[in-house]
Parts: structure tokens; sequence; C-alpha cells
């Protein structure tokens, strides 16, 4: 019995001695000296007690060892749960206890407060500081660089990603090795990505964009990663001329474009631009090619489906739509009340069904059903609309979501910490336009009757529990909260109140 996954996309390049991981500063790890730090990770994990089917959660800094460790539980068969480094100890007990991981690997600087949480559930704690060091890899260092590989079918679990719900109780997405490699070998076919390319990651491994989009289809395609640890516009501007490709969220680029280094010259070497994740405005898509001649092919996914449709590699990218369902992908849009999908430019509710959709949230039945209809499909909470030449246009979303700068953000999770504080009788958060992060957080506080709630105060307070890129970016005082006849506060009316509020930080 094989590991497909483990097989396909990263046995393959065993004994191969091409540049797989280039770092910024010109360290290259190669495609087989990857799989031998994988090799060693997978003993050390396993060692640690994992055997297949165990979680192994990781709060890690960006780095070579970080994505060995992904590596590695796909060798092992163990089920691999990343987590945003900006999470709080509050926010890491929740997943830690829900997944029931075995082993938490963290930074070194954040271990006393998560052997704590792990005490309790009687999990182990390993470390892997964002340099590569740690109590994991001094123990990896010393272990085998060849592992025998565990066998796993393509039904089985490769990964858990938590995304927030409109609960305020994130859910575990359950995705399997063929969920995984369904994707990355057709999106590899699909932007026609080869051993050639040279992809400039910077985006967190800690999603499905960076770690599985980015990662798995350079895997698939036997290209090379310049390996950057974050975002940063210099590095990204210097290392541009060796790249062939970068794949960003819109703020990546709205960035860049207000860069003057960022020029026709500099990028007219590169194959090829790709923007998700978050809304691309049209006229970003417009003003990028003015400026550099080339059109970004925009996709759209989830992180319960990877990838679901995108713009033409050959042929018209559009501005303002997330082009076609991709092969193997069926998209429809739906009426909400019916289920039956809508003729052209009708909106509906987005519905997803194929080999990319995930198995179901981690022990969460009512959710799941609720979500991925009996049929296979998976209601999305988009909404959009196919044009008459079969373009889809996401319009909006069914689910009380906001996207910052690429990440999610489920206002109900911060409103149940501000609801909590003195004076406040409740509150509503919404997000609102932002030149940078596309959107932000505006949080709307109603006082309980004759307080004068302390606003600073409360942000400092929201600011312990949250991750930073949940705080609101300011608080405002209002009177009530609209709500329809049901009860329920009508997000829209204060959606378009406030959509000219001017958020600067
Ligand atoms: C950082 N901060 C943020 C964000 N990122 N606040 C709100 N939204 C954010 N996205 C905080 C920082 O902690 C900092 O706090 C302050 O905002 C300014 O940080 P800055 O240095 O400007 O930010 P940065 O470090 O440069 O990061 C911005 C970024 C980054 C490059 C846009 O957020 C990023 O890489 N985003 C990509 C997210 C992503 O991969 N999403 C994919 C999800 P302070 O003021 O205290 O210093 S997967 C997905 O959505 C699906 C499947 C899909 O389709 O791909
Ligand atoms: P996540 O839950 O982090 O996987 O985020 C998935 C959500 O991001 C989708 O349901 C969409 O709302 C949004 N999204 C992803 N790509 C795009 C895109 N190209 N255009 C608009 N929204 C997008």
């Amino acid at each position: 019995m094989t590991n497909v996954l483990f097989d396909t996309l990263f046995g393959k390049h065993a004994g191969q001695t091409t540049p797989f991981l280039i770092s910024p500063d010109g360290s290259i790890l190669t495609h087989d000296g990857f799989l031998g730090m994988a090799a060693q990770f997978a003993h050390a994990i396993t060692g640690a007690g994992l055997s297949a089917g165990d979680r192994l959660a990781a709060q890690v800094g960006k780095s070579p060892e970080a994505l060995a460790l992904y590596a590695a539980c796909v060798q092992a068969g163990v089920i691999f749960l990343p987590l945003n480094t900006a999470y709080t100890a509050r926010e890491l007990t929740y997943f830690i206890e829900d997944s029931g991981a075995g082993l938490v690997v963290c930074d070194g600087a954040d271990l006393g407060g998560i052997r704590e949480i792990c005490a309790g559930v009687n999990a182990r704690v390993e470390t892997l500081n964002g340099d590569g060091s740690g109590t994991l890899a001094d123990t990896a260092a010393a272990l085998p660089a060849r592992f025998e590989t565990v066998p796993r079918q393509g039904s089985d679990l490769a990964a858990f990603l938590y995304t927030s719900g409109t609960t305020g109780r994130s859910k575990g997405a359950m995705l399997t090795q063929d969920n995984l490699l369904s994707n990355a070998l057709m999106l590899a076919d699909f932007w026609e990505f080869d051993a050639s390319d040279v992809l400039l990651h910077a985006l967190p491994i800690f999603h499905t964009h960076g770690l599985f989009v980015a990662t798995n289809v350079m895997l698939a395609s036997g290209g090379a990663m310049i390996f950057l640890p974050r975002f940063d516009q210099d590095l990204v501007i210097a290392h541009l001329p060796q790249a062939t490709t970068l794949m960003g969220v819109p703020t990546f680029y709205t960035r860049l474009l207000s860069d003057e280094r960022f020029t026709r010259a500099l990028t007219s070497h590169m194959r090829l631009f790709i923007s998700g994740s978050a809304p691309l405005l049209a006229e970003t898509h417009v003003q990028f090619e003015a400026r550099t001649g080339h059109r970004i092919l925009e996709r759209y996914g989830m992180t319960e489906t990877n990838m679901n449709t995108s713009n033409p590699y050959d042929g018209e990218r559009r501005a303002g739509t997330v082009g076609f369902p991709l092969p193997g992908v069926e998209v429809i849009v739906t009426d909400p009340a019916t289920g039956q999908p809508v003729a052209p430019d009708v909106v509906g509710q987005v519905e997803v069904r194929g080999p990319n959709v995930f198995r179901g949230y981690w022990q969460m039945p009512e959710k799941t059903a609720a979500e991925l209809r009996q049929n296979g499909f998976f209601i999305t909470g988009d909404l959009g609309r196919f044009d008459t030449d079969g373009y889809l246009h996401i319009v909006g979303r069914d689910k009380d979501l906001i996207i910052s700068g690429g990440y999610n953000i489920y206002p109900k999770e911060i409103e149940m910490v501000l609801d909590t504080q003195p004076g406040v009788l409740e509150s509503a958060v919404i997000g609102v336009p932002h030149a940078d992060f596309g959107e932000t957080v505006l949080g709307l506080i109603v006082p309980a009757p004759g307080k004068t709630p302390d606003l600073d105060k409360i942000a400092m307070d929201a600011a312990q529990e949250l991750a930073r890129f949940k705080h609101p970016r300011e608080l405002v005082l209002i009177s009530e909260l609209p709500r329809n006849t049901m009860g329920k506060v009508q997000k829209n009316i204060l959606r378009k109140k406030f959509a000219d509020h001017f958020v600067a930080a």
C-alpha cells in the first residue's frame, strides 16, 4: 500500500538535487535535502508518540523546517494542524482542546503559556523557532534522513484547518489526502507550472493559500520557491527578478502598485501573477495591467474546498470576476429558498462539489449537515452570479464575515468579547472599506443605560483576548442597533451607514 499524497507530491523528488527552497540570504535547500529534513522530523514526531491519524498542532514561524514539519506529518500519516502565529493563548486553548492534538509544536518564546494549556489536555510540547532551531529540530537533527513512509489512502485525513464560524466557535475543516492532491495536480496543470518555475513565496504557511495552493503546486510541478519569511516589500522587490510567478492576496498588489520601484521593467520576465483569498478590486486589476502589462489571474477558493474557480490561463482574465469552475469542480449558483440553480445574471448562493470538497467539520455533525448537502454540494456562504459568458462574479457574502488583508474575521467572536466589557449593553462588529487591507474591523458599542463605557480600556482588554488582526481598529459609541422584525441586527444598514467612516490605522 502506498501513501498517495506523500508519494505523488513529495517522494517523487527523492534524489533530486535541484533547488526547492531558496532563502532570502541565497542559501538553497534541494528537493532531496528537503525530503531528508522531512524524514528526520517524521522520526522525531513518531518518536514523540504520534502515529497515523493523530493530530499535530503547529504554531510556528515560517521557515524551511516548518514546511518540512508539514511534509513529515504527511509521510507519517499524522494530521497536520497549522495555526496562525498571531493567535493568543485563549484562542490556542480552544484549538488544542478541540482537535485533541497529541503534540503541539510552538516557538520557544511561547513555551511557558502553551505548556500550561497542554498540561490540561495531556498533549506533549516541543519547540521550533522561526530560525529553524528548537527542541524538535535538535531531536530531528540526530535522526536518520530516511523514513519508512506510513501507508495512507486518499480518503484518509491529511490536515485540519480551523475556520471561524458565525456562532463564534471555530470549526475544524477535515481535509483528506485526495482533497489536497486533486487540487494541487489540477492547478499545476491549469496554471501551466513546470520545473522551470520559481515562485516568490511571501504568504504565511498556516492557511490554504500559502500551504496548499502555493506549496503543493510547486511540489507537483517540481519548481522552486524563494521562501520569504513574510510579505516584506523590499525583499519582494529585490527577489522579483529571480522569480517567474507570484501568488498573493489583493493587499500584496495594492502595496506593490504604491511603490515606484515596481515597474514594467521589473516584471517584464514574469510569467504569472495570481490573486485570491479576498476580492481584487477591478480598479487594481486595471492599474496593474497599465503599470506592468500583466493581467492578474484571479481565482476563488475556501479552506473547506481548496480552489474552485479561476480565470483562464490562456484567454481573457476578466477584472472583477473569479473566472470559470476549475476542471473537475462543479460550481452552481442557487436560490437560497429552493436550492435550485438560478439563471445567468441572477444572484444566488454559490455551491461547490468535487474531489476538492472537504470531509466535514471535526466533531460537528450538525454544522457539517447544515453546510454540506447530501448530494455533495457545499454551501459556501458566498453570494454570486454567473454572467452570460460563464464567468463567476462574487458579489457578497451570506455569512457575517470580514476579510482583512486576506485573513478571515468572524464578527461574532469579537462581539462576544466586547459584550462582556463593563458598561456595554451590546455591540455589533462590521467591516468597513480600508485602502490597505480591503476591509477593516469597526466595533460599534451600545452603552448600558446610564453608563459611559471606557473605549480605551475596552480596546486594551479585547487585545488580550484576540489575535492582533482581529482587533477593532476603532470603537464607536452608538445609541442602538437597527433590528429587523425578527430581532436580528441589520448589519447591512450599519455597513451602509459607516461605509465612508475613515479608519486610519
Ligand atoms: C497584519 N496585521 C493585520 C493583518 N496583517 N491586521 C489586519 N489584517 C491583516 N491581514 C497587523 C499587524 O500585526 C500590525 O499590527 C499591523 O496590522 C500592520 O501590519 P503590517 O506590517 O502592515 O502587516 P504585514 O505584516 O505586512 O501583513 C499584511 C499582509 C498579511 C501581508 C497582508 O496579513 C498577509 O500576509 N496576509 C495574507 C493572509 C493569507 O494568506 N490569507 C489566506 C487565507 P501592529 O500595528 O500592532 O504592528 S486562505 C484563504 O483565504 C482561502 C482558502 C483562499 O482563497 O486563499
Ligand atoms: P477562508 O474561509 O479563509 O478559506 O476564506 C474563504 C473566503 O474568502 C471565501 O468564502 C470568499 O468569501 C473569500 N474569497 C476567496 N477568494 C476570493 C476572491 N477571489 N474573491 C472574493 N472573495 C474571495
